[in-house]
């Protein structure tokens, strides 16, 4: 596809016994992410992230290889890869295979004995993190970059008792966040436009680059849907939860998998699983309101087939090939016992036809805006879904909510909205 494909067309055939220049650069890839350990190399040098986990150095699985040769070794690095990858494991660099290395990446390496999410990469001690920016990118405004990383660690805190606070740039938060081309200091250069996205320090990593995210600013960074360049939402969450402690998953789909296939904006079973199992689940509510959906208000009718408000919720259909806005007004308490509460997590019951997707979730104060989870995309059964409020401001005016709902064709059963119940809950 692009000309810095780093495995050549030529590779595809290759397997044990080749010795054909498309080798090399086969086991580099494999030497790379972790799968393989060539002769004679000064591999621990390039890779800061294997330094920073000695506990279970991941060179210590990793068969040994004769550079250049398609050997026992390379194969099984082969399989692992190909194990981690969801692909059919042959053995030989197959087009699909030869596809999938090409395809842009995490620069984090992979495990070659994963199953499902992997932790062992440490956690931090505190709930509570930082986060800072020692810079932007030139391709979104200084705003748009930073509501893109407060969505990415919204996913986050919806899930889990972790919590994010946004420190002057300058200042190190426990999490630094960079854009960055090329070689920048820390023994992992980026590789330019394409292949390598994004890495991430494990809170493993001893010193203050722990938790540290760097974005390679050779990409366009986006947050636009579709994507006319790389979604910044996705990659910043995939590399946040590195930063939390996770490592790769082969669970295709799941946020924490090792390829882009560009934006998804959610966390999957088995992200959740993995960041619970190092922080815990989200706990007990302490102040949640909840409104009924009854309460919804639309914001242009002219859009609506038809609505009707039933005993436990209010159905709401899309004209075909529309898009609206739901509002709720949500019970506020903004003092208790003399203290000011903050704003937690938004919380929906909703069920929806096949063809009406919730695409934004925003979250205002009065008339600011405290979180924006935007192209979220989701659709059928919402029954507890969390939309975290990753800084958790203070509140002060009364909280609004805002779902934009996309209504495509079909049937009206497939252009429903059942909204159930929307709440919120605050935390002193
Ligand atoms: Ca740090
Ligand atoms: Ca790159
Ligand atoms: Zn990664
Ligand atoms: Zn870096």
């Amino acid at each position: 596809m692009a000309k810095n494909d780093p495995i050549p067309a030529g590779a595809v055939g290759i397997k044990e016994g080749s010795k054909a220049k498309a080798v090399a650069p086969v086991q580099k890839y494999l030497e790379t992410y972790g799968y393989l350990q060539s002769d004679g190399e000064a591999f621990e040098e390039d890779d800061v992230f294997m330094r920073s986990t000695s506990a279970d150095h991941v060179l210590d699985e990793s068969p040994l290889a004769t550079s250049g040769h398609f050997d026992d070794a390379t194969t099984k690095a082969l399989c692992a890869f190909q194990e981690m990858a969801g692909l059919e494991v042959t053995g030989e660099v197959d087009a699909p295979t030869r596809e999938k290395m090409n395809e842009p990446r995490c620069g984090v390496h992979d495990r070659s004995d994963l199953g499902e999410f992997t932790t062992g990469a440490g956690k931090w001690a505190s709930n509570n993190l930082t986060y800072s920016f020692q810079n932007y990118t030139d391709d979104l405004s200084d705003n748009a970059i930073r509501w893109a990383i407060d969505q990415a660690f919204g996913l986050w805190s919806a899930e889990t008792p972790l919590r994010f606070r946004r420190v002057s740039d300058g200042t190190a938060g426990d999490i630094v966040i960079r854009f960055v081309t090329g070689n920048h200091d820390d023994g992992a250069p980026f590789d330019g436009a394409g292949r390598v996205l994004a890495h991430a320090f494990f809170p493993s990593n001893s010193g203050s680059i722990r938790g540290d995210t760097h974005f390679d600013d050779a990409e366009v960074w986006t947050v636009a849907v579709p994507a006319n360049g790389t979604d910044l939402v996705t990659v910043a969450a995939h590399e946040f939860g590195h930063a939390l402690g996770l490592r790769h998953s082969s669970v295709s789909g799941a946020l924490m998998a090792p390829f882009y296939g560009g934006p998804s904006r959610k966390l999957s079973s088995d992200d959740i699983q993995g960041i619970q199992s190092l922080y815990g689940g989200v706990g007990r509510l302490e102040n949640a309101t909840w409104i009924h959906g009854n309460a919804a208000v639309i914001e242009h009718d002219s859009r609506v087939e038809s609505q009707r408000h039933f005993g436990f919720f209010n159905r709401i259909v899309g004209k075909a090939n529309t898009t609206n806005w739901i509002h709720f007004a949500l019970p506020t308490p903004v003092i208790e016992d003399g203290r000011r509460l903050n704003l937690d997590r938004f919380m929906l019951r909703a069920v929806t036809g096949s063809n009406a997707v919730l695409r934004d979730v925003h979250i205002r104060d009065g008339e600011r805006i405290v979180a924006l989870h935007n192209e979220v995309n989701r659709s059928g059964s919402m029954a507890f879904e969390r939309f975290g409020v990753a800084s958790m401001p203070a509140v002060r005016w009364g909280v609004s909510i805002s779902l934009g709902f996309d209504f495509g064709a079909g049937t009206t059963g497939d252009r429903r909205v059942d909204l159930i119940s929307a709440g919120m809950d605050y935390k002193s």
